[in-house]
């Protein structure tokens, strides 16, 4: 049996996508709060108020990113949908969704905590309501033997930081995260073992992801420099507010091959991980790799720093990558290849392989490549916190959802993982497929595009009671974790 006993099966969530009750116990309003619903190949906008007092919207592509004018601040528009503001409502489904995770054997639950519902302002405000409803969601999940995982921040951020920080850009949101960190971890400390900081940290660009207002080289590198900064406390923190505490990375891993044996075609795909694996290294090793100042050189970067930042990241590596995998993609220096869709950036289209319905490559043996290049690199335990197929479901006459489909996705991408422990030798800590009951779609902020194992009556329009119903996938995968891995039909 190639997985241990304790491996993590599971499911994964993010609070802006999934949580709802946007205004419920005292939470603060958020950067995605003010981002409206779109669909495929049509935006989703940020909407703002500029500092003459007018209206705008500005969009996000699909590599979610986008700014708002300098000086705008987010704004509610009246009679306009925000998927987030209930999402799936799992602010007042909490009970029935854990114990559904609970009938397919979850092992774990993979969440995330919103900054603003524990502190309105994101400042050193706290607000007990939103912390006493997270120990309620841990209560629950313990109740049923079920590990949370916690991501501390998932792509959002307290609007008022964007509005009067310029969001990461400014070295104070450094102290107010460590605060908020700080506070999840102590009231936590004994419900909750697995953390990790940001959410894909290599792809944070955007106002509603990040809160800045312009995405140039030196202000987007300067962010994440605050960001590493903030992250390694926090890991630094954690560990000693609770030794058992393990906290990790996490990144978008879309890992590139050469589309020929061109050497150019390789140095581009060189180019194109090493995007990725610069957040790696710094998380993981602990240094600003050589690869990365050269480009910051180039760029004109120059990332403002305090005497002991690099000492800070130095000793605040984490203790497991995180990932993020859907898709690989090709790099080449032929600018006329055919292009397709990717998570969160344009990518070229391979052609030994499908693509989803929303364009993106589907690659199993991608997962045990990029499973077997992060552990021969960073020798540390890995962890996949997402991966699945966004796919319009059909609610047929009878009320079954026959979802084959993502059964198909879902094993191909098991068994490769499999391969990569089983042949590879790779030390894998669990599986917690995106999106488990279905939730908003971070790039197109549809509800069409689902990824669940179980199905939320909730549409596009904004109709839809929130009922839950199980997709044929659900018993499937029951089966999976019920036989570890081994059954997968
Ligand atoms: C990841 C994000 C998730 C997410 C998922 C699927 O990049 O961490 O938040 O939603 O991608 O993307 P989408 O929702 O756009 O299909």
């Amino acid at each position: 049996m190639p997985f241990p006993k304790d491996f993590l099966w599971g499911g994964a969530v993010a609070g802006n996508q999934y949580e709802g009750g946007y205004q419920s116990g005292g939470r603060g309003l958020s950067t995605l709060d003010a981002v409206t619903g779109g669909g495929y190949k049509k935006p989703r906008m940020m909407t703002y108020r500029t500092k003459e007092g007018q209206i705008g919207e500005s969009p996000i592509d699909s590599s979610l990113t986008g700014q708002i004018p300098e000086g705008a601040v987010g704004f509610i528009k009246p009679d306009t949908f925000y998927p987030s503001h209930m999402a799936t409502d799992f602010y007042h489904h909490y009970k029935e969704d854990i114990a559904l995770f609970s009938q397919m054997g979850f092992k774990c639950f993979r969440m995330s905590i919103s900054w603003s519902r524990i502190c309105p302002k994101g400042m050193y405000d706290l607000n007990e309501e939103g912390l006493e409803f997270y120990d309620h969601v841990f209560d629950e999940l313990l109740k049923y033997g079920i590990e949370p995982v916690v991501t501390i921040n998932h792509f959002d951020m307290p609007l008022y930081l964007a509005d009067h920080y310029d969001g990461w850009s400014s070295r104070e949101v450094i102290d107010f995260f460590v605060f908020y960190a700080k506070t999840v971890m102590h009231r936590y400390k004994d419900k909750v073992k697995y953390w990790m900081t940001f959410n894909e940290i290599n792809v944070l660009s955007s106002w509603c992801q990040i809160g800045i207002h312009r995405n140039d080289p030196q202000t987007l590198y300067q962010a994440h420099h605050h960001i590493f900064v903030a992250s390694a406390k926090v890991v630094e923190l954690g560990h000693s507010i609770n030794p058992d505490f393990i906290i990790g990375m996490m990144a978008a891993v879309t890992p590139s091959y050469p589309m020929t044996c061109k050497p150019e075609d390789v140095m581009e795909s060189i180019r194109f991980n090493r995007a990725r694996e610069f957040y790696m290294d710094v998380q993981v090793k602990g240094y600003y790799p050589a690869y990365k100042l050269k480009e910051f050189q180039r760029m004109g970067v120059n990332i403002v720093m305090e005497d002991n930042d690099l000492d800070i990241i130095r000793k605040g590596t984490v203790d497991f990558i995180g990932f993020s995998y859907y898709m690989s993609t090709v790099s080449t220096t032929d600018s006329d290849a055919e292009k397709t869709e990717g998570n969160q950036f344009t990518a070229f289209k391979n052609p030994y392989l499908s693509t989803s319905d929303w364009g993106w490559t589907v690659d199993p043996m991608g997962l045990r490549i990029a499973l077997s290049q992060l552990y021969d690199r960073y020798h540390v335990p890995l962890f996949i916190v997402e991966n699945g197929l966004g796919a319009a479901d059909t609610v047929e006459d009878d009320g079954q959802i026959l979802d084959d489909y993502r059964i198909t996705y879902l094993r191909g991408h098991i068994k490769a993982m499999k391969e990569a422990v089983e042949l590879d030798g790779v030390e894998l800590m669990g599986y917690t497929p995106w999106g488990c009951i279905d939730i908003v779609s971070a790039g197109t902020g549809e509800m069409k595009k689902r990824y669940g194992f179980i199905y939320v009556e909730r549409y596009d329009d904004g109709t839809g009671d929130f009922s839950r119903r199980k997709k044929k996938s659900f018993d499937w995968y029951k089966k999976v974790i019920a036989s570890n891995g081994e059954e997968l039909g």
